[in-house]
């Protein structure tokens, strides 16, 4: 297993070596350097989310976490950034299109009392974590998927909006003249945000929100809007968050499995490490299999682990700001 840590601004250079120390995804799991935090270090509030462009989304995350706001708040404001952002060609606005030109996303979110919400395969709305969290709190379902989702999206005052850019067209058009599907995690190093986060209270909650796979089938979805798969919270316990190849990870049920391994007593980071040890176990090919999880427990103790080497998590605390490189099984 093979890690890297690196510390991208530091706001507090003792805070966040104590911190490095109880509560992250350390490199040294000896008795000196303990990766499980103590009942009295509670970490909070405190927001984590997956690759390079979690680190705007946190910040808009922090706005509101750091005024004690809720959790719920902070996730979904925090990926509305990265959904809105057109140069981003993994989520919403500029999300690379499906094999037949089409861009179409998938995005849920859940809160401390177990609600929950998704969309799926939804088309033209740029912010498809918000549409999700009025599935969640004004109708008695979870899941609203294609023109239904859309439909109700308009009727809640979304705009409909062109989400396929000059360059994810471009993008599309050049992968046309040889139709090759590869599944591509890591480029540039970003994929499907997904942020979990506590809030002042000690309340989780986590939103997941993806293009999903570049030139998937068209019809195709994957993890992220699958509560259990891609995001799972357990107020109880605490929160997971898978981005990678979606098949695998709603295979293994990802995220649901490391809030369980966690309510048996392994830490955020342990458990993330079984869960990638399942989804490799459960595949004989593991060409192109990247998948990375993150996990929060209740203390505000967080790990990440993924397949490859390339997945990197943003963390966001009172006292520092960093960017973790996971740990990882295989060079690729
Ligand atoms: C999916 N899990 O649609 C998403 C894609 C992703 O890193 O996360 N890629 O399968």
């Amino acid at each position: 297993m093979k890690s890297r840590r690196e510390f991208i601004k530091i706001g507090a250079v003792g805070t966040a070596a104590l911190l490095t120390q109880t509560a992250c995804a350390a490199d040294d799991k000896s008795e000196d350097n303990p990766i499980i935090a103590t009942e009295t270090i509670a970490i909070k509030p405190i927001v984590l989310s997956t690759w390079n462009h979690g680190i705007d989304a946190n910040k808009a995350a922090w706005e509101i976490l750091s005024k004690n706001g809720t959790a719920l708040d902070a996730v979904e404001q925090g990926v509305r950034v990265t959904e809105s952002d057109p140069e981003n060609q993994s989520v919403g606005l500029g999300g690379l299109p499906d094999r037949d030109g089409y861009v179409t996303l998938d995005a849920c979110i859940m809160d401390h009392n177990s609600n929950c919400g998704a969309v799926a395969y939804l088309q033209d709305i740029e912010n498809p974590i918000s549409v999700a969290r009025k599935v969640m709190e004004d109708t008695p379902h979870v899941m609203l998927a294609g023109d239904g989702a859309f439909e109700f999206a308009l009727e809640k005052g979304f705009t409909k909006t062109n989400l396929l850019t000059e360059k994810s067209k471009e993008a599309w058009l050049n992968w046309l003249a040889e139709s090759e599907y590869e599944p591509q995690i890591n480029s540039e190093n970003h994929d499907t945000i997904g942020m979990i986060a506590i809030d002042e209270s000690g309340n989780l909650a986590g939103a997941c929100t993806t293009s999903g796979m570049a030139y998937k089938l068209h019809g195709r979805v994957g993890d992220s809007p699958i509560i259990g798969a891609g995001l799972f919270v357990d107020n109880e316990i605490g929160a997971a968050c898978a981005t990678g190849v979606g098949e695998a990870v709603i295979r293994t049920a990802g995220s649901a499995i490391v809030v369980e391994l966690m309510r048996h007593g392994k830490t955020p980071q342990e458990a993330c490490e079984e869960a990638v040890a399942r989804i490799i176990s459960k595949h004989k090919d593991l060409t192109n299999m990247q998948v990375g999880f993150i996990a929060l427990n209740k203390k505000g103790e967080y790990g990440c682990h993924s397949v490859y080497a390339g997945f990197n998590i943003a963390v966001r605390h009172t006292d520092f700001e960093e960017m973790v490189d996971a740990q990882y099984e295989m060079e690729w």
